[in-house]
């Protein structure tokens, strides 16, 4: 069994979430934080056998777009008088960790 801990955008959380049900995925969704951009963002625990890994990779990319944004680090960013300019960065569709799930309990 693996575990696949997907962190994506708030903006995707709920059509992912409709795909797992309709797919029968078991799933958590947890409110997070990204360090970088300091936004929210919303992470899933899905616990998969490992012949449905492959399956949940396939939602996850069809349901999470790339999206630019505006990073707005401001005033004192980078050292107290300085002030650094807005960029645009590309954030998505997601970020993946698979690691393996030595035990399931229920
Ligand atoms: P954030 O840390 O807020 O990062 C948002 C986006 O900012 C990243 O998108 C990336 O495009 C950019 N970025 C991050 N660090 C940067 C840096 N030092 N310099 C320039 N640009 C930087 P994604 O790569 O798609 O990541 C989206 C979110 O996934 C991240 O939000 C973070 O919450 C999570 N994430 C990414 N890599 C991770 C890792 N190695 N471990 C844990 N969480 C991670």
């Amino acid at each position: 069994m693996k575990l696949i801990i997907a962190v994506i955008q708030n903006a995707d959380r709920t059509n992912l979430a409709s795909a797992l049900r309709r797919a029968a995925i078991r799933h958590t969704r947890l409110n997070t934080i990204g360090g970088f951009l300091k936004q929210g963002n919303t992470t899933f625990l899905i616990g998969v056998a490992d012949d449905q890994v492959q399956h949940t990779l396939t939602l996850i990319g069809e349901h999470c777009q790339e999206r630019e944004v505006l990073h707005r680090p401001g005033a004192g960013a980078m050292h107290p008088d300085a002030y650094v300019s807005p960029t645009h960065v590309q954030v998505g569709g997601a970020t993946i960790f698979i690691v393996d799930a030595e035990e399931y309990h229920l």
